[in-house]
């Protein structure tokens, strides 16, 4: 037998030398999809299927470098949910956000209880195990982009799902209750029952942040980026990701940098282009595009007008589990 016979030896058996450089590991790739594609498919979707038969009426997206998910660790989606629908109650291991792309008055994501309102560029979490139920009481379509960490509980073979008992949880708290549980004058009397609790993130005061901040250095590898600080501790969004917003100031052009975290893109406003390896990603409102680990990358705003990413990015997994490196050009 020789070691080419050895090998498909091993293989037959599901085993595999050391020596046989055939990779067994699938890699995520640099990729752009574009925004109007998925509106459009989401928009078919919405005259064949209801939310009642896709549970979720979502469109997923798939890395053309893996078998399935955006990337190993976090994956968007699409969703559409029309005026009167209901997406049922349910909770899972897998933490969600979302990110509204188009709101319309009367629209909520329920979560433990409460009622959060869907307004364009709001950030809502729905944190690990919390109830979860979306409800469009008006008379426009609402739709958002999904984060999940599903990948990466996917992978630790983590993944529960429960079902609600009724399609729709009972609104049990004020509206605003979290607002005001984690203002500045916080109650005394309520102790945090979440290492991350469900929260909004209205745009207004993301958008005021951004615009008060845009005279500042900034980041150099980012421009003017702000993380959606957990309320409660102050650090990453979720445990296990983050969110982040960006705003580039008309043709400012980033450093590149490369880091063990991978993060996904929606380009929110304006255009732009981002450098990642040997890929250009032209994108312009409403793509999507996703910066894989350890890839050198840098953002470039090639307009006159601000532009604005919305990210998340896995680094607070990698960072837990000591994993985190960064590297700068030169360094
Ligand atoms: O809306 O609760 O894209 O539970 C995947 C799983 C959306 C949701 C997704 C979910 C949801």
């Amino acid at each position: 037998m020789d070691l080419q016979g050895l090998n498909q030896w091993l293989a037959e058996r599901n085993l595999k030398g050391h020596w046989d450089h055939q990779p067994w590991s699938q890699t995520v790739r640099p990729h752009l999809w574009k925004g109007r594609d998925i509106l459009e498919g989401l928009n078919r979707a919405g005259e064949l299927i209801t939310t009642e038969e896709a549970g979720r009426r979502t469109i997923q997206l798939k890395n053309p470098g893996l078998a399935a998910g955006m990337t190993n660790t976090i994956h968007l989606s699409v969703q559409l949910v029309k005026p009167g629908e209901i997406a049922a109650a349910h909770r899972h291991t897998a933490a969600a956000i979302r990110f509204v792309i188009k709101g319309t008055p009367n629209a909520y994501t329920i979560v433990e209880g409460e009622r959060f309102p869907m307004r364009e560029g709001d950030l809502i979490t729905t944190p690990n195990w919390t109830w979860h139920d979306h409800f469009n009481g008006s008379d426009e379509p609402v739709m958002w982009l999904d984060g999940l960490d599903v990948r990466l509980v996917t992978h630790f073979g983590a993944m529960i799902q429960e079902n609600f008992k009724r399609d729709q949880q009972p609104v049990e708290k004020p509206d605003d209750y979290s607002s005001k549980v984690f203002s500045h004058a916080r109650p005394r009397w309520i102790k945090n029952s979440f290492a991350a609790p469900p929260y909004r993130y209205p745009w207004e005061e993301t958008n005021a942040s951004l615009e008060a901040l845009k005279e500042s250095a900034g980041d150099p590898f980012d421009g003017i980026l702000l993380e959606y600080a957990n309320p409660h501790t102050g650090g990453p969004t979720l445990p296990t990701f983050s969110c982040m917003i960006q705003l580039l100031r008309p043709h400012e052009k980033t450093q590149s940098h490369r880091h063990t975290s991978a993060t996904v893109y929606h380009a929110f406003r304006g255009s732009g282009l981002t450098k990642v390896s040997a890929n250009d990603l032209a994108w312009e409102s409403s793509d999507i595009f996703v910066v894989p680990s350890w890839q050198w990358h840098s953002h470039e705003n090639t307009t006159d007008e601000d532009a604005i990413l919305f990210s998340i990015t896995d680094r607070p997994a990698t960072e837990a589990l000591g994993l985190y490196r960064e590297q700068t050009e030169g360094a």
